[in-house]
Formats: C-alpha cells, sequence, structure tokens
C-alpha cells in the first residue's frame, strides 16, 4: 500500500443543511419556510415526507458534534435557517434562533471542528415568498438583512462563510423546473431569480467581512462538467448550451465577465427574455456580483453528456445521454466519473482563477442498510468517496487550488423531493429511533483524515 498524502493544512470535513437535519419545525419561534409550505403540498415529494422531525438535530446536536469528534473531522459546513432567525423574513430578531446556533458554534469549537456557515440552503420565510420571493429584488435587499444578523452574532468565532448553496437550485431547478420550493415552472421568473441571488451575494460579501473581521467569504455553485456526444457540431452546441445553462450562466458573472452573451441570446431565441435582454439587470448590478472572494465552493456529483436533440418534454434543454454502459450509477440515477471531478477543478483553476476552492459537497446515494452485527458495510459510498478524492489531489497536482473537502452528507436526511428514500449519510440513521450508525466510509473517511492522505494498492 502506497499513502497519496495532501498537503498539511488541507481541511477535511463533512456537510450538511438546516431542512435537511434539524426538524424543530415549529419549536422556539422559527417561521415557516418554503420547503415546509412545499413539502407538505400533495405530490411534491416523492415518498410524501417532509422535514419536520429529520433528524433532530435541533435537539441532538451535541451528540452529532461529539460524534464527529470521533471521527476526526476538521471541519463542519452547515446551513442556518433563516426563518429561525426572522420568522417573517424581515424586521424582528428572534433571539431563540440565533442561540441554537450560538450554542452549536460554541458547541463545534470546543470539539475543535472549524465551522463553515452557509447563510442560505434554500429554506427562505414563506412570508417572502408570498411577497414574490427570489424574482423580486426586494429578497435581495431582505439576505442582505438577514446576513447582517447573523453575521453580527456568530461573526467573532466564525471565520468562513458561504452566502448561497447552489444558485442554480435556488433559480432554475425551483423556478423553471418546479422540481424544488416554490415550484414554479417560469422561465423568466427563474432567471430574474437567478440574478437577485447573485446580487445578494455581491451586497453580502462586504457586509460579511464588515461584523466578521478576517472573514473567509465565498460562494457554492453547483457545476455540471460538460462533454458533447460526439464531434458533430450540433453534438457541440448542445454542450455549448449545457455548459452556459449550468456553469457559465453562474460563474461568469461571479468572476466580472458579464452573464454570457450566447445564452442571452439563447433566451431571447426561446423568448424567454424579451429582445432588449436581461431586464433585470441594474446598473451597478455587475460590479457588486463580481465582489472579490477568498473561495468558491464547488458541489460536485456527476457529469452530463448532451446530444443535440431535445427531451420532448423538455423542449428548452438539450439531451443528456449515458455514454458509458459500464458505468456505475448511484441510486438517485446519477454516474460515478470521478474523473470529471478533476476536469472541473483544472478547468475552475485555468478559466477563472479563485483564490482557493473547496469542494463543499461530494458524495453519493447508496442506501446500504445495517447488517445483523449493525455495521454498515457501504463499500461503494467508500469506494466512490476514494476515487473522487484522488480526482481531486490530480486537479491539485495540476495547479488547482483545492484547500479542503466536504464530504456529503454527515449523516442520512430529508433528501428534498426524494424525502428519505435516498440516503448520501457516511453515518446511518434510523429515523423511528434516531440511533445514528458510523457507516464504514466514516470509519474509513476516519482513517483518511487521520494519515492525511488515501491509501492505495
Ligand atoms: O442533498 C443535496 C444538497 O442539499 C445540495 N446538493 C446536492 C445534495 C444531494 O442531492
Amino acid at each position: 500500500m502506497a499513502l497519496i498524502g495532501f498537503p498539511k493544512d488541507f481541511l477535511w470535513g463533512t456537510a450538511t443543511s438546516s431542512y435537511q437535519i434539524e426538524g424543530a419545525a415549529t419549536e422556539d419561534g422559527r417561521g415557516e419556510s418554503i420547503w415546509d409550505r412545499f413539502s407538505k403540498t400533495p405530490g411534491k415529494v416523492g415518498d410524501g415526507t417532509n422535514g419536520d422531525v429529520a433528524c433532530d438535530h435541533y435537539h441532538r446536536y451535541r451528540e452529532d458534534i461529539a460524534l464527529m469528534k470521533s471521527l476526526g473531522m476538521q471541519a463542519y459546513r452547515f446551513s442556518v435557517a433563516w426563518p429561525r432567525i426572522l420568522p417573517t423574513g424581515r424586521g424582528k430578531v428572534n433571539p431563540k434562533g440565533l442561540d441554537f446556533y450560538n450554542r452549536l458554534v460554541d458547541g463545534l469549537l470546543e470539539a475543535g471542528i472549524t465551522p463553515f456557515v452557509t447563510l442560505y440552503h434554500w429554506d427562505l420565510p414563506q412570508a417572502l415568498q408570498d411577497q414574490g420571493g427570489w424574482p423580486r429584488r426586494s429578497t435581495a435587499e431582505a439576505f442582505v438583512e438577514y446576513t447582517e444578523v447573523v453575521a453580527r452574532a456568530l461573526g467573532d468565532r466564525v471565520k468562513n462563510w458561504i452566502t448561497h448553496n447552489e444558485p442554480w437550485c435556488i433559480s432554475l431547478l425551483s423556478h423553471e423546473k418546479g422540481l424544488h420550493a416554490p415550484g414554479l415552472k417560469d422561465f423568466r421568473l427563474a432567471l430574474a431569480a437567478s440574478h437577485h441571488v447573485l446580487l445578494s451575494h455581491g451586497w453580502a460579501v462586504p457586509v460579511i467581512r464588515a461584523a466578521s473581521p478576517g472573514a473567509q467569504v465565498g460562494i457554492t455553485l453547483n457545476l455540471s462538467p460538460a462533454e458533447p456526444a460526439s464531434a458533430s457540431a450540433a453534438d457541440y452546441d448542445a454542450f455549448r448550451h449545457h455548459d452556459g445553462y449550468f456553469n457559465r450562466w453562474f460563474l461568469d458573472p461571479l468572476y466580472g465577465r458579464h452573464y454570457p452573451a450566447d445564452m442571452i441570446a439563447d433566451y431571447i431565441k426561446a423568448g424567454h427574455l424579451p429582445s432588449e435582454g436581461f431586464t433585470v439587470v441594474q446598473p451597478g448590478d455587475l460590479e457588486a456580483i463580481a465582489v472579490d472572494t477568498d473561495f468558491l465552493g464547488v458541489n460536485y456529483y456527476n457529469r452530463a453528456v448532451l446530444r443535440s436533440d431535445k427531451v420532448p418534454e423538455e423542449k428548452n434543454h438539450p439531451r443528456t445521454v449515458h455514454l458509458a454502459p459500464e458505468s456505475e450509477w448511484t441510486e438517485m440515477g446519477w454516474e460515478v466519473h470521478p474523473d470529471s471531478l478533476r476536469k472541473l477543478l483544472t478547468r475552475l483553476h485555468v478559466d477563472y482563477g479563485p483564490r482557493k476552492l473547496y469542494v463543499t459537497e461530494n458524495g453519493a446515494s447508496f442506501s446500504t442498510p445495517p447488517d445483523a452485527q449493525g455495521r454498515v458495510p457501504d463499500e461503494k459510498r467508500l469506494n466512490f468517496l476514494r476515487d473522487h478524492f484522488l480526482a481531486a489531489r490530480k486537479a491539485m497536482d495540476a495547479g488547482a487550488p483545492l484547500a479542503g473537502y466536504f464530504v456529503w452528507s454527515f449523516m442520512d436526511n430529508f433528501e428534498w423531493d426524494r424525502g428519505y428514500a435516498q440516503r448520501f449519510g457516511i453515518v446511518w440513521v434510523d429515523y423511528k429511533t434516531q440511533q445514528r450508525i458510523p457507516k464504514d466510509s466514516a470509519l474509513w473517511y476516519r482513517d483518511v483524515i487521520k494519515a492525511n492522505g488515501v491509501q492505495v494498492p
């Protein structure tokens, strides 16, 4: 066996989000979020469940921190539930909501675990949705007010901040495809939402810096490394469109390049934007969005292979196809393709030059249950993580400034429109008893962290 080592200050961690694990949905003054409303709307979540209880982390956070510590976790990425802090989105602060995150942060620091706080991981206060939600500019203003409250409360101890998790999901998945809350299907609103999410990021960064001296601030994107299915010009154009829709639409403005002109042209042609262009953009917005950040967070799960023929029910987009029948697939139906992580990190380094990169999420859904001895032999997840760690290491060899890696997820949790049917955790959760069992992948990850490297044959 040989050890493929990582740099000595490389940060190994794990990630979760508020609605997916906290539960306590109506406790201590928490307001309603769009996910409370959406998940209780019949037909929206596959197994008819919701996050009312989830992993009951709100009550069990001490036990969860102790478990993280026993696994040697160096960093923990979690999100703050906006409706716990400002139950109606703006105005009156709920001190009990802040208390919870104060206790969580203190507990993590006592355990020697560095907190990475995500301000928005999808639980918008329903009251703001009732006023129009992300398609309205006022929601970006409200986000900045919320950010200031949280950064002032935690900024003395939290020094790593992520404004948004996955703007593509917040805007397009939720407002164009309708698969996530608030469940709208309107491309124009989705594009407006994407702009206001990015704008709120740009406005929030200096607010965080002012309240949390010395803070490192970034944003997390879910990126979709893509390739054309063939060398034909038509397939190449399908790839271009997909890359623009998922990746460049967010990366380009964040790195000072305006929204991509080819995508604006595509959207005007398809009637998603008026002929005058992207009119929600006001003077000064692009400068705000291009604010200097300390890092880019990357969530990577799978690649996309594009063919030019259109999906009939999704007339807006080219078809994604499965190129490699020999590939392994996770239970989400996602192809296991570690080399695309290498390519993605390398591309980000070369094309955009972020100061630092973190893999803020990477992981796999496999539902391997505990065996008769109570052990969870999730070999597929272990192999998945090993191969992705090694792919990331190769990107670092090629110059990508990767500073840390957060496995998604610390524990099984509420997987949005799939409910509890999909399990991404390295820790098994028995939802009836709330018992936690570290899976084999978690025990293996503990060894990786200890050795600061991956053993290979
Ligand atoms: O569970 C989600 C997470 O909330 C955001 N990124 C993708 C994960 C798996 O689908």
